[in-house]
């Protein structure tokens, strides 16, 4: 009998470094035994301590990418990584639309560990006003967040205030992770979905090893999605999943060392 394999494409862009971007990306869905298929939005030279060079690549090519792909496979869910600027945006958006029943899942990278830019700043406007509206989850962390709403996330009140605002704009459910809110001993990350939060903890640990942890994450969510797990498993198992990747990430170059991408001995199904 015909195996029924699970597929995610993911659109984002390459880091020539291997450990953020479509390689986290595949890395994490082949490791999930999900298959994996890409369309790159642009080719970023990069190793563990920063970006020398971006290459956006030219609308009709990224066009071409995304439907060829999506009008041979039944693919259902999607993951938006790094989409650059709102030229990119709306090619991405011109390419999904004649495909129907997408769960797009998108993590809304802004700036690199290394500090540059992913998301001009001038296009944070159009990925609100188009692509928020268009998500089934949006994953971003605490400055992304801050970004989108124009608050600034200090005390659990404005956390709240942010999952509102970001759901306000359209996204269906909205992932806010505390990765990055410095002094505690967890990494708590709180999921709002129809009118309801949920909070998941994981330990913290402490690594300079953890470049691509986002879309790590969001790469193990949409690979458990399309497994067939609910949302929340998927947020549950794709945490597991970032976790053991930053508990064994890899001494790799001498900035910001990538996380353990490879197939795991230990499962967590
Ligand atoms: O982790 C965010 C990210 C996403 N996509 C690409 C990147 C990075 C970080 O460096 O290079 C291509």
């Amino acid at each position: 009998m015909a195996r029924k394999v699970p597929l995610v494409l993911t659109i984002a862009g390459s880091d020539s470094g291997g450990g953020a971007g479509i390689q986290a990306d595949l890395k994490t869905l082949n490791s999930l035994e999900v298959f994996g298929c890409s369309a790159i939005t642009c080719v970023t030279a990069q190793n563990s301590k920063e970006i020398t060079n971006i290459h956006k690549l030219p609308n009709l090519n990224i066009n071409k990418q995304i439907t060829t792909v999506l009008k041979d496979f039944k693919i259902k869910y999607i993951k938006l990584g790094m989409l650059y600027d709102t030229e990119t945006m709306k090619t991405v958006l011109s390419s999904l639309q004649n495909f129907s029943n997408l769960k797009i899942i998108s993590d809304p990278v802004m700036i690199s560990k290394s500090g540059d830019s992913l998301l001009k700043d001038s296009s944070i406007n159009f990925y609100i006003k188009k692509i928020l509206p268009i998500c089934y989850l949006i994953t971003p962390n605490i400055h992304e967040a801050n970004r989108i709403t124009g608050l600034k996330i200090v005390k659990y009140a404005d956390l709240i205030n942010s999952l509102n605002i970001i759901k306000k704009y359209g996204a269906k459910n909205v992932l806010i992770k505390g990765g990055h809110s410095k002094g505690h001993n967890k990494s708590e990350d709180y999921l709002l979905t129809q009118n309801k939060i949920h909070k998941f903890a994981s330990k913290r640990y402490d690594t300079k090893n953890t470049h691509g942890t986002g879309c790590t994450l969001s790469a193990a969510i949409t690979g458990y999605l399309a497994k067939g797990y609910s949302l929340i498993e998927a947020v549950k198992k794709g945490k597991k999943f970032v976790s053991y990747g930053i508990k064994n990430s890899l001494n790799i170059g001498k900035g910001h060392g990538p996380l353990d991408h490879f197939p795991r001995r230990k499962k967590y199904e």
